[in-house]
């Protein structure tokens, strides 16, 4: 057979029943054997696109996401979707076209060194420069991406390589003796952890993308419920534990809320299982939970003491650690009780009462973006997915949508990357067909890959796009209202162009508007009633609506700015709160 049945071949074996690509000169051999492979090629109409829709797809259902291109510009339109899985640990595998061997270093038309671009935005990339490696490279690309920390792969074959002829032999055994990921934790170090946590007065769980990597949900509710714990879930770990859950407190971080900011600050035992201390979530890292010593489990041993100093590093897969740390619990508790966190989880509830987020709905007024996206969740029941772009309706999104189960909540948290819920979205719906799937994207963002619309109608793939069209880029916007003294720079589209709704309905797709409050509800209604065309929604919101609590960049959690609903308040949420409060040194200049 030749490279290209080759790799249609050993791509089946490796169960994949779906890529998202584009052909081009390169890759062309790929795409002959796909008219006799059950494989469903999706064609959409960028390559971003089809990396973000091959995310979108693995976050969603946790299975590996597929996407293909051609060489060159077809690769160099990838990099920002391999960028953001990497920055995420997605698994993705992607394969792409190269020039002949020949070829390759004479600059020839469509060269580009793809291996050398997507270096540092893959976890592992490989180029083939012998048919009768494809088999047993697809085999690697799959194992590679989709154990230890996950992450996206890129397979580059050479033009000639899928052409050539070769006497064929399935992949064997995947043996890649450098690469032994570590998921069992060593006992030892899960004894100290319950030791910590026994010890502990004010613990928090500090629960990261790794727990729904690894499967580990349900594991970590249950610990959470022996130990009595509250749990935050960053952006990436959002539906981790339910919201509606007793010891949920949702968000920590630049716009979290002020509970699960305040939690992590203020604890002195912070149980951090698959997070990587984002700055986004630590603020000034100096400053951050001063006073707590730290258990921190992670798959990667990389990642560990990176950021925070670990008082108790743990390597090992979230939901065996999770596992293990019950049963050395359990057997603890069976001798002794459960230390007394009543006065923590009663700090923890006040706050809770006291600093919801909050916003104003006027009557009559514009249309406030936190209405839109509460009233979403609400209509949906938290039951839906919901892919997101980047900024203001993003945060909004993770802040009032009440999530119920993991792989519910898919971001481009990591890189950020604008234009990244459109095709996740996408990829979301190929993957988990029987879910109502939703993307609350900006104005901004939709703009960036918009033309999936086309992909997903063409496709008949029924997804529903609530754009929070502010007018602005809104998070931009806001930045430089708080921080640039309100000179709004490059920042402003309007409303009114494109036309959204006749936009949609040039992509094929059906177009709704919403303008007043009272549109909002029947909007979500009608979008719910379409199944057989994608479904765009342009809510014409309040374009100076800002996104609060914020913890602005580089400063500490400690500083964390309530907004405008809460001024009244202002005083009382910086007074010392008891002996709750620990003494902070004073915050070191930032380098
Ligand atoms: C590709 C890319 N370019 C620029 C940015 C910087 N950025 C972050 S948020 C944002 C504004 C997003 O605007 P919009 O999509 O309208 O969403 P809103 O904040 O208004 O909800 C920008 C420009 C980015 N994250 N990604």
């Amino acid at each position: 057979m030749t490279g290209a049945q080759a790799l249609m071949r050993a791509l089946e074996a490796v169960g994949t029943t779906t890529i998202f690509g584009i052909p081009g000169g390169t890759i062309l051999p790929a795409y002959d054997p796909l008219l006799d492979s059950p494989i469903r090629h999706i064609l959409c109409r960028h390559e971003q696109g089809a990396a973000h829709a091959a995310d979108g797809y693995a976050q969603a259902s946790g299975r590996v996401g597929v996407c293909m291109a051609t060489s060159g510009p077809g690769v160099t339109n990838l990099v920002t979707g391999l960028a953001s899985a990497y920055m995420d640990s997605v698994p993705v595998v992607a394969v792409s076209g190269q020039v002949t061997r020949a070829a390759i270093g004479g600059d020839a038309f469509q060269e580009c060194d793809a291996t050398g671009i997507t270096l540092p935005v893959t976890k592992h990339n490989w180029l083939v420069m012998d048919p009768g490696e494809i088999a047993q490279t697809i085999a690697e690309a799959f194992h590679v991406a989709s154990t230890g920390r996950p992450g996206p792969v890129l397979v580059d074959i050479p033009k000639d390589v899928l052409q050539a002829r070769f006497p064929y032999a399935e992949a064997g055994p995947v043996n890649l003796p450098g690469y032994q990921p570590k998921v069992k934790p060593n006992l030892r170090q899960i004894k100290e952890a319950a030791k910590l946590i026994l010890a502990s007065e004010r613990p928090v769980i500090y629960a990261g993308g790794g727990i729904i990597k690894a499967g580990a949900a349900e594991d970590l509710r249950r610990l959470a419920e022996l130990a009595g714990i509250h749990v935050v879930t960053t952006l990436m770990a959002r539906g981790a534990i339910p919201d509606a859950h007793p010891l949920c407190l949702g968000m920590p971080g630049m716009h979290g809320n002020y509970t699960a900011v305040s939690a992590l600050q203020r604890s002195d035992l912070l149980i951090a299982l698959g997070p990587r201390f984002d700055d986004r979530v630590t603020g000034k890292l100096a400053a951050f939970a001063p006073v707590a010593k730290v258990i921190h489990a992670d798959i990667d041993p990389a990642e560990i003491s990176k950021n925070r100093h670990a008082d108790v590093p743990i390597v090992g897969d979230a939901k065996l650690v999770i596992q293990e740390l019950i049963a050395v619990l359990e057997a603890e508790l069976a001798t002794r009780p459960m230390p007394d966190y009543s006065a923590w989880t009663g700090q923890l509830t006040d706050w809770r009462t006291q600093f919801p987020y909050r916003y104003h709905q006027p009557e009559g007024g514009l249309i406030k973006p936190q209405y839109v996206i509460e009233r979403l969740g609400q209509i949906t029941d938290g039951n839906a997915i919901y892919a997101s772009g980047v900024g203001q309706h993003q945060m909004w999104g993770s802040q009032f949508i009440n999530f119920r189960r993991p792989r519910t909540w898919i971001n481009s948290g990591g890189l950020g990357a604008m234009g990244f819920g459109v095709p996740a979205a996408m990829g979301a719906k190929v993957a988990m067909p029987g879910d109502e799937v939703w993307c609350i994207d900006g104005d901004g963002c939709f703009q960036m890959t918009c033309q999936e619309l086309a992909t997903m109608a063409y496709e008949k793939i029924p997804v529903k796009i609530a754009i929070v069209n502010n007018g602005y880029l809104g998070m931009v916007r806001q930045w430089q209202e708080l921080f640039y003294a309100e000179r709004y720079s490059e920042v402003k589209f309007g409303w009114d162009i494109p036309d959204y709704v006749r936009l949609a309905e040039a992509y094929g797709c059906v177009g709704l508007r919403a303008e007043s409050v009272d549109d909002v509800d029947a909007v979500i209604e009608k979008a719910r009633g379409i199944d057989d065309r994608p479904v765009v929604i342009d809510f014409r919101c309040d374009p100076f609506e800002n996104c609060y609590p914020m913890v602005a960049a580089g400063a500490s959690n400690d500083d964390i700015i309530m907004g405008p609903e809460f001024e009244r308040d202002h005083e009382r949420v910086h007074e010392p709160q008891g002996d709750m409060l620990y003494d902070p040194e004073p915050p070191e200049e930032d380098a």
